[in-house]
């Protein structure tokens, strides 16, 4: 059966990147409404064959809903997750308000899709930067448990949504002009601050790898050291990432599971990049190495498109397996 699906936060880059990719997919909808916040009402959005007009969020507006997208902020998601879970529909929320919630299931499908089985209305797509890593080590967590990761990310200016990348458009012309979005000048530059630090000076994007890492692997005590850093990309995150295996695996073991991950792809002819990325759904990986001074210590690099396998296509993915497995009006 058919499913009346709902995207909440529909004219932001992520909403936007939802309705693509529903499309895309052809995700089995029966209808497709745009909700948002008062001051996006109205907007017009562009839906391919056609146009749709965003409506306000209200509990009228979800009657008969199965499934919503949710692309809002904390806030917004924090206070429309109980009228969405009480209308019955499932909310596939990208925001970071319930991913930590013990009653609420964190998933990359490739990786947990089980967990949606548990599913209590509310199901969290994990933070970009997580799925990325998460996703480029799938074939070695195929092999071994991992004991610790060491992570570098380059994180595109997307991640900050539109307005991100409208500031590295605007200073890219005009080098001058002032920081509004990111805490220092992007264009031309490096910075090694996503949101704020902590008193032990950790970064909130720096503890998520961690924390949902820890939910997505069921490894309570997986130990994550991160350093996270924005750099002038459009909308394609990279990663360093450094791991080391609870037992001895071989690159070309590795090599070979990778073959067998869905989702992911080996390029070392020579090296992914962001760029190539770009508008795709597949994680690249490449630079697979050993580390010279830790015997299960390996060295690897990934990218992948920030807005689609980062937050749009994992929870449109979230929402295909749980319609296939009978799970859209569970838990209410
Ligand atoms: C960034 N990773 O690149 C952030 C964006 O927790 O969903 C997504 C924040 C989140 O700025």
């Amino acid at each position: 059966e058919k499913v009346n699906v709902a995207v909440l936060g529909a004219t932001g880059a992520v909403g936007r990147t939802m309705i693509r990719v529903l499309q895309e997919r052809h995700f089995p909808m029966r209808s497709l409404k745009l909700l948002a916040s008062p001051h996006s009402v109205g907007k017009v959005i562009d839906l391919g064959s056609k146009s749709g007009v965003v409506e306000e969020f209200s509990v009228a507006a979800l009657k008969d809903v199965d499934l919503v997208f949710g692309a809002v902020d904390n806030d917004l998601a924090t206070e429309y997750a109980p009228l969405i879970r009480r209308s019955g529909a499932l909310f596939v929320d990208n925001s970071s308000a319930f991913r930590l919630d013990p009653d609420v299931p964190l998933v990359i499908p490739e990786i947990n899709a089980r967990d949606i089985r548990w599913h209590h209305g509310i199901v969290a797509n994990p933070n970009c930067a997580t799925i990325l890593a998460m996703m480029a080590l799938s074939p070695i967590l195929k092999l071994t448990p991992i004991t610790r990761m060491i992570v570098s990310t380059y994180q595109a200016v997307s991640g900050a949504g539109m307005k991100g990348m409208d500031e590295l458009e605007r200073q890219i012309r005009d080098p001058s002009a002032a920081p509004e979005v990111f805490p220092f000048p992007i264009a031309f530059n490096v910075i090694p601050q996503i949101g704020e630090f902590d008193e032990a000076g950790i970064s909130s994007e720096e503890w998520k790898m961690q924390n949902e890492g820890r939910r997505i692997l069921h490894e309570a005590s997986l130990q994550v050291c991160c350093t996270c850093v924005r750099v002038p990309v459009y909308r394609c995150h990279s990663e360093s990432i450094y791991v080391e295996t609870h037992d001895a695996v071989s690159l070309q073991t590795i090599r070979q599971a990778a073959e067998d991950c869905s989702g992911i792809i080996l390029n070392e002819a020579p090296y992914p990049t962001p760029k190539e990325c770009t508008d795709s759904d597949i994680v690249m990986i490449g630079r697979l190495r050993r580390d010279g001074a830790c015997e299960n210590g390996l060295h690897l690099w990934c990218c992948c498109d920030q807005l689609r396998k980062g937050a749009a296509t994992n929870a449109v993915q979230i929402g295909e397996w749980a319609w296939q497995n009978g799970l859209l009006k569970k838990g209410v």
